[in-house]
């Protein structure tokens, strides 16, 4: 008889005072235990300080008497994880230790260390429950897709099931509603995360999103998603879908039923700006729904940068796609990224952009290739510092071609200066929403 599992999920820390939010992955994980009668709790870091770090990791692990231990990856966590794995594996006896979560999902081999006993990287959870259900031997592991563990001394991959299009279990929100005191998007207030769909239809060069789910867009049923986010028991939900606008008639759909049921939320989504350029008339419907912020992936303000990037976008959709936001009172929360091949002016020219199209909500990432993605092919000769804390789009990994890297780290800051204060006055006057306001107040 196997030994019953009992498993700790751990969500890494990281710095950011942009968001801090539900770990929804590994609730997903969590909902599937529960399901499966599994003893299962989220350890989730940023519930706590920064010291003390890994003797709170190896209490929790004592104490609740965990034999198996789940991280939840990102490309910014991997060294943390690799290093707190040894670390864990010398300290206590009998425990093993999984990687899942994004970067597990492409860059599976990165974790296939002497510490790590199983990576985690198919699409969805069944193999886990497969796993859960079979009992852990190597036979039963052996029988699986989508992960891979040492078979004798050596690592056996294997080759991930099909894409899916839903999740077989629902979230296990406790980790939520536990840390909603911290939960925070910057100016925003707290959000729950939901996700409708998995990958994208697009393949822009920077994106890993594009990536997973084996690069298969796919749809949940949009009203079991609607049934989902009425269940959640708050007020403000980001659906965190790589592009929640893709099917105006999906989205109708959704508004619809949000409004018939009379859920009153505030939904965040992202969006592309050419589906907003080119389908206005189904914006009066998102508002009434209760769609206020768009995430709105503008990246460049040059229809070159724009092709560069391959995001099938122009300049003056981006710029049409604002309008139709800011004239139905539509959050454009704008994101861009900035390239190594910026000089002066087109930092100038930036601001210049912001201003003319008169956003507030700026979010600037520097252009940063991850690895599984297209950009990182191109680019993976010319990677400087390329370390996995740096990986957060703050960092430079690719030297600027126009300016010394000073100078590109200055002009970053500089931009945040010239556009932060203005949004945080709004908020603070609590006219940070009205879209055809133009003054600081
Ligand atoms: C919301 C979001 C954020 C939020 C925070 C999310 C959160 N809850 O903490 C904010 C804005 C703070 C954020 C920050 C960052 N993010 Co982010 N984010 C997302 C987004 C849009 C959705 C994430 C999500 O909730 N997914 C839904 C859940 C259900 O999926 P999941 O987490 O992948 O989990 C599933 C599996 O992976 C697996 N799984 C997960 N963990 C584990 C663990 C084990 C043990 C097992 C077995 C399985 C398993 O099971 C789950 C169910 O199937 C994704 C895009 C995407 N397509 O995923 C990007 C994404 C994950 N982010 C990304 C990045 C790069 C970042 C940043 C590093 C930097 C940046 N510039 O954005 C930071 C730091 C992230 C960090 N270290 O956690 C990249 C990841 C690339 C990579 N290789 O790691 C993504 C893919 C987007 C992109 N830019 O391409 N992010
Ligand atoms: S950047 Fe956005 S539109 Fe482009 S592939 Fe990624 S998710 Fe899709």
């Amino acid at each position: 008889m196997e030994k019953k599992v009992k498993l700790l999920l751990v969500r890494p820390k990281f710095t950011s005072i942009i968001a801090n939010l539900e770990p929804l992955g590994l609730e997903y994980i969590a909902g599937l235990c529960k399901d499966l009668n599994v003893e299962c709790e989220i350890f989730d870091e940023f519930q706590y300080p920064w010291a003390n770090r890994f003797n709170r990791l190896v209490k929790k692990i004592k104490k609740g008497g965990y034999d198996y231990i789940g991280f939840n990856s990102n490309a910014n966590t991997v060294d943390y994880i690799l290093e707190t794995s040894a670390k864990l594996k010398k300290r206590l006896n009998d425990i093993h230790i999984w990687v899942g979560g994004p970067e597990a999902e492409m860059n599976y081999k990165d974790f296939c260390t002497d510490a790590v006993d199983m990576v985690y990287y198919d699409n969805g959870l069944q193999t886990m429950k497969n796993l859960i259900l079979g009992g852990f031997t190597e036979e039963v592991m052996d029988a699986q897709n989508g992960i891979c563990f040492k078979k004798d001394g050596n690592w056996v991959y294997k080759e991930k099931g099909p894409a899916v299009c839903d999740f077989i279990c629902k979230p296990d929100r406790t980790a939520f509603y536990q840390g909603l005191k911290r939960n925070f998007i910057f100016l925003k207030g707290s959000f729950a995360l939901s996700k409708a769909s998995f990958s994208c239809p697009f393949n822009c060069s920077f994106c890993y999103c594009t990536k997973m789910n084996s690069s298969t867009y796919t749809e949940r049923d949009i009203i079991k998603v609607v049934d989902e986010i009425e269940e959640i028991d708050h007020p403000r939900i980001w659906f965190v879908d790589d592009t929640f606008f893709v099917d105006k008639e999906r989205v109708r759909l959704f508004c619809e039923e949000v409004i018939r049921r009379g859920i009153k939320k505030h939904f965040m989504a992202y969006s592309r700006a050419d589906f907003l350029a080119e389908n206005p008339d189904i914006l009066p419907l998102a508002y009434e729904a209760g769609f206020r912020d768009m995430m709105v992936g503008l990246e460049a303000i040059s229809d070159e940068q724009l092709k560069e990037y391959n995001k099938q976008t122009s300049k003056n959709e981006n710029i049409q796609a604002i309008k139709n936001l800011h004239d139905n009172n539509l959050v454009c929360n704008a994101l861009f990224v900035v390239s190594h091949t910026s000089t002066k002016q087109d930092f100038k020219n930036l601001i210049k952009f912001i201003k003319d199209n008169n956003l507030l909500w700026v979010v600037f990432g520097i252009f940063t290739p991850y690895k599984g993605t297209d950009a990182y092919d191109e680019y993976k000769d010319r990677l400087i510092n390329f370390k996995s804390k740096r990986l957060d789009g703050l960092h430079i990994t690719i030297k600027p071609e126009h300016m010394s890297s000073f100078m590109f780290m200055f002009r970053v800051y500089w931009l945040h200066v010239l556009t932060y204060p203005k949004v945080m006055c709004r908020a603070l006057f609590k006219t940070a929403y009205d879209t055809k306001r133009t003054g600081w107040f």
